[in-house]
């Protein structure tokens, strides 16, 4: 007898929806005027009426809804990568009189990654010389422990600092851990609280 075997993989998008902020165009201000989002973001400036637009203050500007006009719109700009820091924007009719903003876009810092488990260089009677790869700049934290069955992972209890390592560059990494007076087992972390 046969027998099939059917797979079903269900693919569920993880899709992240960015947030959209609302400037309403109204009277000789943007409201709000300043407005901080994240890279990633969508600013949507509405516009009832008056003659206005919406223009990044720049020789080629990053953004700008189109010359200055009296019919409402709704005007979608997204600040996508590279996009960042703080973008300074008016209406080009009525900037002299105060009509201006600012849209500052943060960019979340990188997720904090895994190096690779720790190598042997080489030991001698107190001291050992480790190396790892490190996937990306960072602080680096080697704890150790005598307890080779451990259930907690570092910096867990049990675990002591045994070296700490400020790494420029993404690859290889090593310390020589010394003043060891017995069997330790030792376990690298990138450490990226702030
Ligand atoms: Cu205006």
């Amino acid at each position: 007898m046969n027998k099939f075997l059917t797979l079903v993989v269900l693919c569920v998008a993880s899709t992240a929806f960015a947030t959209i902020h609302n400037v309403t165009v109204s009277g000789l201000s943007f409201t709000p005027a300043n407005i901080t989002i994240q890279q990633g973001d969508t600013v949507r400036w509405t516009k009832g009426g008056g003659l206005h637009n919406v223009a990044e203050v720049t020789a080629t500007p990053v953004f700008r809804s189109g010359n200055p006009t009296s019919s409402p719109f709704v005007y979608d700009f997204a600040f996508n990568a590279p996009l960042a820091g703080t973008y300074n924007y008016e209406c080009e009719v009525h900037f002299s009189v105060g009509m201006v903003g600012t849209v500052t876009v943060e960019v979340p810092p990188p997720p904090c990654l895994d190096p690779t488990d720790l190598v042997i260089k080489w030991e001698a009677a107190d001291q050992v010389h480790v190396y790892w790869q490190a996937p990306q700049m960072g602080h680096y934290v080697v704890y150790g422990t005598a307890d080779a069955t451990l259930a907690t992972t570092p910096p867990g209890p049990g675990w002591s600092v045994a070296a700490e390592v400020d790494v420029a560059a993404i690859g290889q990494a090593d310390v020589v851990i010394t003043g060891l007076s017995d069997q330790q087992f030792f376990v690298v972390v990138q450490d990226c609280t702030p």
